[in-house]
């Protein structure tokens, strides 16, 4: 059961890299996030891959199965999503603001103290780290819909419409994982190690290939405004 979703992951993440680089943006204006959505599934590829293998999955002690790629997997990928959206509400002038910089150490913190909380066999210890995870997890939604829609709001235009959907798509998807981890062995034990398995590759498919995917052709119809300057 655990192992067909995992090599499932593997295909769908390998297909979805190759996918999203072949359709995306080739245009000097914006290849850099064509780039960046094909190589998250390739990093969450080689995470199933490992997983798939049993490589670094280990018992916490009482039975429930840790997945350490997928932690690695996410220290890598969300800080490029969301450096993809950061780039947006900047409209390509990441030099501004420092936005960047506190973005990444709220998500790296969000997922470090997951895997804390994951990996902890005291239930209140796996909750306080719950709970602070959220914290940082909270403070990334301020930056995204606070300071950087203000900025993208200021400069206006097509890109702020593709930031404003691309940052309301990424929100709803990402709020998912926090539930599917309280419900599964690592949180409260409410639904089995596989449906928590397949739930995260269903989450995983929308928020790394269909994002990729939408977001490419989003920016497409901004390639003229971005071009003409
Ligand atoms: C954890 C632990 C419990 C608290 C919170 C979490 C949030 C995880 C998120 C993961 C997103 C992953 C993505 C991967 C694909 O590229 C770590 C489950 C808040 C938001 C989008």
């Amino acid at each position: 059961m655990e192992s067909t979703a995992l090599l499932i992951g593997f295909v769908a993440m390998s297909v979805g890299s190759l996918a999203i680089y072949a359709t995306g943006s080739k245009s000097n204006a914006i290849r850099h996030h064509t780039q960046i959505h094909a190589l998250v599934p390739f990093i969450a590829a080689t995470a199933y891959l490992a997983m798939y293998l049993g490589n670094f999955v280990w018992d916490r002690g009482d039975g429930a199965l840790v997945y350490l790629p997928r932690y690695v997997d996410w220290i890598f990928t969300t800080p490029l999503l969301l450096a993809g959206l950061v780039a947006l509400a900047l409209h390509e002038h990441p030099r501004q603001g420092g936005y960047l910089t506190a973005i990444i150490g709220l998500d790296a913190l969000m997922i470090l103290a997951g895997l804390l909380s994951a990996i902890s066999l005291d239930g209140t210890t796996r909750l306080i780290w719950f709970l602070w995870s959220c914290a940082a997890f909270a403070g990334v939604y301020y930056l995204l819909w606070g300071p950087l829609r203000e900025r993208s709001a200021n400069y206006g235009g097509d890109l702020d419409k593709v930031y404003r959907q691309n940052a309301l798509q990424l929100s709803v998807v990402w709020l998912a994982y926090p539930v599917v981890f309280a419900l599964g062995p690592e949180g409260f034990g409410t639904i089995s190690s596989a449906a928590s398995i397949w739930a995260i590759l269903v989450l995983d498919v929308a928020a790394k290939v269909g994002y990729g995917l939408l977001v490419g052709e989003r920016l497409k119809t901004a390639e003229p405004e971005l071009e003409r300057r």
